[in-house]
């Protein structure tokens, strides 16, 4: 008897459902390999989104490109939950397959198995945080968009060379149908209650179920609000509200007689109330805000053009910018606005959202708006505007 089989775990031969079959695994396999591949191109764009230098700036053009790209990446993210789910299930019992006993099989195998440890690992990782991220539950201290980021290749990566060793039969499953018992664990004989089309329709369904269910409870489905019990994001003028101004700290230096917005260019420095920025020229533009976590919304926003202001204080165009909130020492106080940003004549310092003042939730008194940028990227309660070297 060899050691494995003296321990207390099941024998991959005690699996008899006839649903835990390669071509199951493989049916599932694609679509989860769809999603992690969507989610992975989608995520590169994301983070490069928000590089504060980008050897090729990121394009302002579509205005509603990243909401597309963002919300694709969390709606494959979602889907992947259950895909996963069901795929660990299917193919579970192979975990307890006895070892090779021939050298070069074990090598083999021993690669093989710990490939797919590490894609499991980091999968379930990789979605939970960022499943933990969309919820606003940060339970950690490290970035999460470095180690999603760094994660999402040591997945892609692993998934790879599983996809490598299981071609030939992944190929051989999808190529007949569902049913076709030619690539079964002798085992897998006992029919499901519900039969392979069965199981793989409703895995479909709680794919599409988990998205739906994600949106609804974190409150990116209009009108559905109260199902947002994961992340509850008040609404302003229809714009959910990611962080209020409370929870920012900001409520008393917002709504001060003192406030100024600092415009600097080298040594040049205006500072300009709020009745100030209204009586330059305005203009209105319908821009997203495309949140990271998925949800986006349209808004009509009002307010002077950032070139106007930079023509104010005579900077030349080509030039990258600082912005600072007046809220401290978040993620979110400091960012930068790259030059074609900078540049481009629908980018807002905005005063109004649908012809009224700026709740103050929404970035009172005044707020950034760009196309075609990160919804973490869009500037609240903006204090100071320096104009980089
Ligand atoms: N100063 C500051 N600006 C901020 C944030 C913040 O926390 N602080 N959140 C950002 C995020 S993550 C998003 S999605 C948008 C949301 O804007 P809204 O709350 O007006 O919808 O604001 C961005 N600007
Ligand atoms: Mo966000």
């Amino acid at each position: 008897m060899s050691l494995l089989s003296r321990l207390p775990f099941p024998r991959e031969g005690s699996f008899s459902s006839r649903l835990r079959s390669a071509a199951v695994a493989a049916r599932v396999g694609l679509w989860l390999g769809i999603c992690f591949g969507v989610a992975f191109v989608t995520g590169l764009i994301s983070h490069y989104a928000q590089l504060d230098h980008q050897p090729v700036p990121f394009p302002t053009h579509p205005a509603w490109g990243y909401r597309v790209t963002q919300g694709l990446h969390v709606v494959a993210g979602t889907a992947a939950v259950p895909l996963l789910l069901v795929k660990l299930w299917v193919v579970y019992p192979k975990l307890f397959a006895a070892p090779p006993r021939r050298l070069g099989e074990l090598v083999r195998t021993g690669l093989e198995r710990g490939s797919i440890a590490v894609l499991v690992a980091a999968s379930i990782l990789e979605l939970g945080i960022g499943l933990m991220n969309v919820a606003q539950w940060y339970a950690w201290d490290f970035s999460f968009r470095r180690t999603h980021d760094a994660l999402a290749f040591v997945v892609i990566g692993a998934l790879l060379v599983h996809i490598a060793v299981k071609l030939p039969l992944i190929r051989q499953v999808l190529g007949g149908d569902v049913e076709d018992a030619a690539a079964d664990r002798p085992s897998a004989v006992r029919p499901g209650a519900i039969g392979r089309r069965g199981l793989l329709r409703g895995t479909w369904v709680a794919a599409v179920a988990a998205v739906v269910a994600g949106s609804a409870t974190t409150g990116t489905i209009p009108g559905l609000d109260r199902l947002a019990v994961l992340s509850p994001r008040s609404r302003r003028a229809g714009i959910p509200v990611n962080r209020t101004a409370a929870q920012a700290g900001v409520v008393a230096t917002a709504t001060s007689a003192s406030y100024r917005c600092e415009i600097g260019y080298g040594d040049t420095s205006v500072r300009l109330t709020r009745a100030d920025l209204l009586a330059l020229p305005q203009a209105t533009h319908v821009l997203p805000i495309a949140c990271v976590e998925g949800w986006s919304a349209n808004g009509t926003w009002s307010g002077v053009p950032l070139r106007t202001l930079l023509d104010h204080v005579g900077a030349p165009r080509g030039r990258d910018l600082r912005i600072s909130s007046l809220q401290q020492h978040t993620a979110e106080s400091v960012t930068v606005l790259p030059a074609d940003f900078a540049d481009d004549e629908r980018t807002l310092l905005a005063l109004l959202l649908d012809g009224e003042p700026l709740a103050l939730d929404h970035g009172y008194p005044a707020r950034l708006i760009a196309p075609d940028r990160p919804g973490s990227l869009q500037t609240k309660w903006i204090a100071r505007i320096e104009v980089l070297g």
